[in-house]
């Protein structure tokens, strides 16, 4: 099977919840998803408007960028077969009413507040999770970590 990666990121408002941020972890680490690389990080209010350009004009921009330069996220760099997807399915509906009623069991769905306010983020496609790995981690190379540090987990 082929390894994937995809970026996932739990939001402030999970995060201003230690119980909360806890069990987000756990749940990644559950779902065999390997931790790549993991950090904590603020954003200033134009990574957060850099970010999310393609939402710019939509009615709950604004709110989304304040949303998420107001305190600390934590981000990772996922790895497992299919992981793009993986984290998706996990994570539920972007809408926190629609996770609430078609898939209960889902992260948004059990933890997020509001349809801004939904805990995490996931990359939605190969070439999303090259370009959100690269802004939240760019001191990591995905070549050199399938040289060096992939053939580890085979091992
Ligand atoms: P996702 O995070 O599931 O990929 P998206 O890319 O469509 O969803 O939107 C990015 C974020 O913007 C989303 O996590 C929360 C916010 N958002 C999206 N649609 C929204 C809406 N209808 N009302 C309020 N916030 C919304
Ligand atoms: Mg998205």
């Amino acid at each position: 099977k082929v390894l994937q990666l995809t970026l996932a990121v739990i939001k402030p408002d999970a995060v201003a919840h230690p119980l909360m941020l806890e069990a987000l972890h756990q749940r990644i680490l559950d779902n065999s998803f390997v931790i790549v690389r993991c950090k904590d990080l603020v954003w200033r209010r134009q990574d957060s408007e850099r970010f999310y350009a393609e939402h710019s004009g939509r009615f709950f921009y604004q709110r989304l960028v304040e949303f998420m330069s107001s305190g600390p996220m934590r981000a990772y760099v996922l790895a497992r077969e299919d992981a793009i997807r993986h984290w998706r399915d996990l994570m539920g509906p972007t809408k926190v009413f629609r996770a609430r009623h078609t898939s209960p069991a889902s992260i948004r769905a059990q933890f997020g507040l509001t349809d801004t306010r939904n805990t995490t983020h996931g990359s939605d496609s190969v070439e999303s999770a090259e370009r959100e790995i690269r802004f939240f981690f760019p001191e990591f190379y995905v070549e050199d970590w399938m040289k060096k540090e992939e053939p580890l987990f085979r091992a």
